[in-house]
């Protein structure tokens, strides 16, 4: 990192003093519990941490702000339909600490800028609106009102709507979503870049094209009733917690689980319920029965062979494997999608996934005596070059068995952020569909720009290229969580003005435009009251059901707004003709979602529905067996490739992960308890025989460097742990080694950085630092 890049847009290069723990032998239970009050306790207090635990996922309480894995329809858990991580993102929000006026007075913004992401973090949450002027060193306190007219200023100063960028993160809810992306089309543009761009975007594209929706079509109840569920790409002991518990009923009902994944993930294979503390002390439930330690992008390869294997046997007694009936009903490209698949050898495509053949025996096995199969993924299949064909070659394999819109089968996309799909729902997209902009025109008396607007990248690029002017996130932490940081900060620094609504202090407020802005809003644990009262609001979580969250905390501080109302204040400020009545509809926000209902297919009588406890689903055409919105009306075969991507001899693949604790860019502690490493993130994850031929040690100080046609970008100081991995393949922890994942290596179709396939070397620098 050069100092001439100050702010450092980059988490300083320096160890925090690793230690090891053994890798446990079962996820949750009592060291679970531990730990989530254990984090209740510093952050907020005793009491109050009870209370709020007694509210959060209950139907009249809020939504946890952790992941968007569904709560049960039905029976839930009093004091407990949380997770570990779910207790530290409340936590985290709900904390003492505060970020005040006085703090920025006596940090300057490069100061706080040397400092780790996790302890930008603990400074707590931001108390007032904050201004950083032009050359100032240190952001002071601005009025709303100034803060809401120099954006408008700013805004109408563009020579086109387009030079403005819109981001969102996933935690905004229905309400704020649907005002912000009205406004910004209002306003004449389509950029409204979201996390979803680097996330699930590979899972909507692929999804769309084969089988007419974007998102996954299994309920919580299937998994009730699968025979089979496979696990793919998907850390669920860490990132999904409750999910866990959904696999454990599939077991107790007799079915089985594959977990496919480059490492054997604890949470994966035994699973202790914290729920029930008279299973706390025991080695749990075994859930995975059989794993397969697939080589990073290896996957496609690996459901071609299993289909090669599962065709021969199809072939030998017709009718016996394959669901030729909904084939015949339902699907096309059939005969087209057999022939491709007959070009392979499984000789061939054996070593491409790294995986024994013996095993894969087994799991093509295990696919054919099992009809009812749910397929659940998440970031390690839709981060990769070949992240849309990934998805579709999922649905390939479930289109063959017929194990799609039908009790316990099915395509299950785990979301990441809670309400990440609900914003897409709203409108949050770059590439809206024609039919929602029209009715956008027909309810709000204005015409929505048609042209599509940036994604994530292309946002990125915007900047750079000095296309784009205006950075305005709502949520998130864009230079911590975008690729190619010092790129994207050298973006981030040509703007004129960057804006963040945000709860905490973060990197993004520290890589700045000319002028930037702090807008601080209410979190999901308070209570939003407006003229009419006190508000809830509505988010949609994995599965399509919209359902309410109500907080019950006092705000932090008389200063803060509800997202809502921050965007109404912006409107207001900005669009000089526009005839909604902001103000009115952030009044009361049954008002907006009356304005949902009647723009939005699925919301018919929505304020009435969202009030019946535990909310309602989505429509859903795939969950119907219907696939009319598809571009043929039916789903679709398609003809994917394994992955191309050839390693030089000293090359290695670098996927970037979390670690147990954290929330993408939030830090919440320093440990990977579940990997056995503890108070250090900066680690590279080896083969113990990779490690042997390069003559590394465990604990040998390297730097790593990414290749990508011709260009080298380094990250340096890391320690090499040893663990069970396939050859040539490595783990870091994003964001630090963002720094690598180049801004133009991103999935075909999708545009998602390619964050879980980076080509990297590795290079000695020190021995043994701490041995
Ligand atoms: N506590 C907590 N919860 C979270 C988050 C968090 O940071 N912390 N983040 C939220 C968000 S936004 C998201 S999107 C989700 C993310 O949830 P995950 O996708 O589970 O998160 P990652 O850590 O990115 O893990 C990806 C997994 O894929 C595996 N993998 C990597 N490459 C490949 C591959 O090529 N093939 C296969 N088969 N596997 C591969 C990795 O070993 C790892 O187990 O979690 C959400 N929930
Ligand atoms: N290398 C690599 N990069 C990745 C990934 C990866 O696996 N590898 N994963 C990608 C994925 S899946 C995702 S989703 C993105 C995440 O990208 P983002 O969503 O942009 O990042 P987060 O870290 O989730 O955002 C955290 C910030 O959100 C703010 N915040 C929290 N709660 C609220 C709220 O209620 N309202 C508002 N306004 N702000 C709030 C806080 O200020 C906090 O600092 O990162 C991506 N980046
Ligand atoms: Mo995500």
């Amino acid at each position: 990192m050069s100092d001439k890049n100050k702010p450092h847009a980059q988490p300083p290069e320096e160890y925090t003093g690793i230690e090891f723990t053994k890798v446990p032998k079962t996820a949750a239970g009592v060291k679970a519990v531990k730990s989530a009050l254990t984090h209740i306790k510093d952050e907020v207090g005793v009491v109050k941490g009870i209370e709020l635990l007694a509210k959060l996922n209950q139907k009249d309480g809020f939504d946890c702000p952790g992941c968007a894995w569904p709560d049960p329809d039905e029976k839930r858990a009093f004091l407990a339909e949380y997770c570990e991580n779910g207790a530290k993102a409340v936590a985290e929000e709900a904390t003492k600490e505060r970020v005040t006026p006085m703090f920025f007075a006596t940090h300057t913004v490069e100061s706080l800028s040397e400092l780790s992401d996790y302890e930008l973090g603990k400074k707590g949450r931001i108390t007032h609106p904050m201004y950083l002027k032009e050359g100032a060193s240190n952001y002071e306190e601005i009025s709303w009102k100034d803060a809401f007219q120099l954006i408008g200023k700013e805004l109408n100063s563009l020579n086109s709507p387009d030079e403005a960028i819109f981001y969102t993160s996933g935690r905004t809810s229905n309400e704020a979503a649907f005002l912000y992306q009205l406004f910004v089309r209002q306003f004449g543009t389509n950029n409204l870049p979201d996390c979803s761009n680097m996330c699930h975007e590979s899972s909507g594209a692929g999804l769309s094209e084969t089988l007419g929706i974007g998102k996954g079509s299994v309920t919580l109840d299937d998994f009730n009733h699968a025979d089979l569920v496979i696990v793919m790409g998907q850390n669920p002991g860490t990132n999904h917690p409750r999910m866990l518990s959904a696999l454990k009923e599939t077991k107790k009902n007799g079915g089985k689980i594959m977990s496919v994944n480059p490492l054997e993930e604890v949470g994966l294979i035994n699973f202790t319920d914290p729920q029930n503390p008279l299973n706390w002390f025991g080695d749990g439930t075994h859930l995975t029965d059989l794993y397969l330690q697939v080589k990073i992008n290896g996957d496609v390869a690996l459901l071609k062979a299993i289909m090669l294997l599962l065709l021969e046997e199809e072939e030998k007694n017709p009718g016996t494997v394959f669901d030729h009936k909904f084939i015949e009903e339902h699907t096309k490209g059939y005969e087209d999608f057999i022939s491709d698949l007959k070009k392979y050898s499984f000789e061939e495509l054996v070593p491409q996934t790294g995986i024994e053949e013996a095993k894969i025996r087994e799991a093509a096995q295990m696919v054919l005596e099992n009809k009812n199969i749910i397929i659940c993924w998440a970031m390690g299949l839709t981060q990769h070059k070949n992240g849309v064909d990934n998805i579709r070659e999922v649905v390939n394999l479930l289109l063959l068995k017929g194990s799609i819109g039908k009790k316990g089968a099915g395509t299950c996309p785990v979301r990441g952020h809670s309400n990440v799909q609900g914003d897409r729902t709203m409108g949050i997209w770059e590439k809206p569909k024609e039919g929602f902009l029209a009715n956008l025109d027909k309810e709000f008396g204005f015409t929505a720009p048609r042209k599509h607007g940036y994604d994530v990248v292309e946002a990125i690029e915007a900047m750079h290229e000095n296309k784009a002017k205006v950075f305005f996130g709502m949520g998130g932490n864009f230079i911590s969580a975008t690729p190619d940081t010092e790129f994207t900060g050298d973006a981030l620094r040509k703007c004129n003005l960057t804006v963040h609504v945000s709860t905490k202090l973060n990197r993004s407020h520290l890589i700045h435009g000319k002028e930037a802005l702090i807008l601080p809003c209410i979190g999901r644990t308070e209570k939003d009251m407006q003229e009419s009262g006190s508000q809830f609001v509505s988010v949609e979580n994995s599965m399509g059901v919209v359902h309410q969250s109500h907080g019950d905390l006092k705000p932090l501080s008389d200063q803060l707004l509800s997202e809502p109302a921050i965007v109404a204040g912006l409107a207001e400020a900005t669009l000089k003709d526009s005839k909604v009545e902001w103000s009115k509809l952030v009044s009361n926000y049954d008002l907006i979602r009356n304005k949902i209902e009647a723009t939005i297919p699925g919301f018919e009588n929505y304020n009435e529905r969202v009030r019946i406890k535990g909310g309602f689903y989505l429509p859903n055409n795939a969950r119907a067996k219907d696939f009319k919105p598809t571009h043929t009306g039916k789903a679709n075969f398609t003809i994917n490739k394994p992955s191309e991507i050839v390693l030089e001899k000293d090359q290695f693949l670098m996927m970037t992960i979390r670690t147990h604790d954290q929330y993408n860019t939030t830090i919440y502690g320093l440990d990977d308890r579940y990997r056995g490493v503890l108070h250090e993130r900066r680690v590279v994850f080896m083969n113990m025989e990779d490690m042997q031929e390069m003559g590394l040690k465990k604990l040998d100080e390297v730097d790593l460097k990414s290749h990508f046609h011709g260009e080298v970008r380094e990250a340096h100081k890391f320690l090499v742990i040893p663990c069970s991995i396939p050859r040539r393949c490595t783990a870091t922890y994003f964001p630090e080694t963002n720094v690598l994942v180049p801004i133009r290596s991103k999935a075909d179709i999708s545009n998602t950085p390619t964050s879980k396939t980076i080509i990297m070397t590795i290079h000695k620098t020190g021995n043994n630092k701490y041995a």
